[in-house]
């Protein structure tokens, strides 16, 4: 078993690790979170850019209103990306490195890397999680995993909705599988998330919520609560499942 589980760590840290493979920018430009496949697992390769909004700004009415989502993806998340890019430039990160292989050892750069990276990659991997058209449930190896960690749904979305509802200020709360390979739940401050070599939760983040309160202000004001119980209803669990079979 320990044999088993050193392997596994081995391998997670690998699979992060082939993140730093080049590839033209140009090839991966509209395709951020894009599967790569390696000898030793899969990772997932997110770039500087900004990949389009998978849906229309008003996609997500009434839950989350098309000014908030015009605001949140064309000026905060656009200002993450330009000025992470500023960050890679001034730091010498070479063209292509993907923010996976960045935010593994953001330690050694600066703190302006390390908050408009995380900012730019938690909103390329937000957006993604959500979709229009109705309530999704999740269904498959997914589901359960997430009864065998969680004891059951609703646990697991009480766990989760704790998680966001306890972050003090600005953060965000996530799914994610650690390095053990197990799902757990955890929030994180500012921008950062488990890929980070410096925060206390490690792991790949599968499913997360902006718990900013430029995410939910405008129509939820001061209900976090509110727009977490929401949220539930937008989440979209094909993205979540398909991420959780590729990693775990
Ligand atoms: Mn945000």
């Amino acid at each position: 078993m320990a044999t088993r589980r050193s392997f596994l760590k081995a391998s997670v840290q690998g699979s992060l690790a082939i993140g730093a493979v080049s590839i033209l920018p140009t090839v991966l430009s509209s395709c951020s979170s894009s599967k790569k496949t390696s000898g030793s697992g899969s990772v997932f390769t997110t770039l500087p850019n900004q990949t389009p909004l998978p849906y229309a700004y008003n996609a997500l009415e009434p839950i989350i209103d098309a000014q908030t989502m015009e605001i949140h993806y064309s000026k905060h998340a656009a200002a993450y990306s330009k000025n992470l890019k500023e960050a890679m430039a001034a730091e010498s990160v070479a063209d292509g490195t993907s923010l996976e292989t960045i935010l593994g050892k953001v330690s050694a750069y600066s703190a302006k890397m390390r908050n408009n990276g995380g900012g730019h990659y938690n909103h390329e991997l937000f957006w993604k999680c959500m979709k229009p058209n109705g309530e999704q449930q999740v269904t498959g190896k997914l589901l359960t995993a997430i009864e065998a960690s969680f004891n059951s749904f609703g646990n697991f979305k009480t766990k989760l909705t704790e998680s966001a509802m306890t972050r003090f200020g600005s953060g965000w709360a996530w799914l994610y599988l650690d390095t053990d390979k197990k799902l757990q739940i955890a929030s994180t401050p500012n921008q950062d998330n488990p890929l980070m070599d410096l925060s206390p939760v490690k792991g790949i983040p599968l499913l997360g919520i902006d718990v900013w309160e430029h995410a939910y202000y405008l129509k939820y004001q001061n209900k976090r609560a509110d727009y977490i119980d929401n949220w539930f209803k937008v989440i979209n669990w094909d993205f979540v499942q398909k991420r959780y079979e590729t990693v775990a």
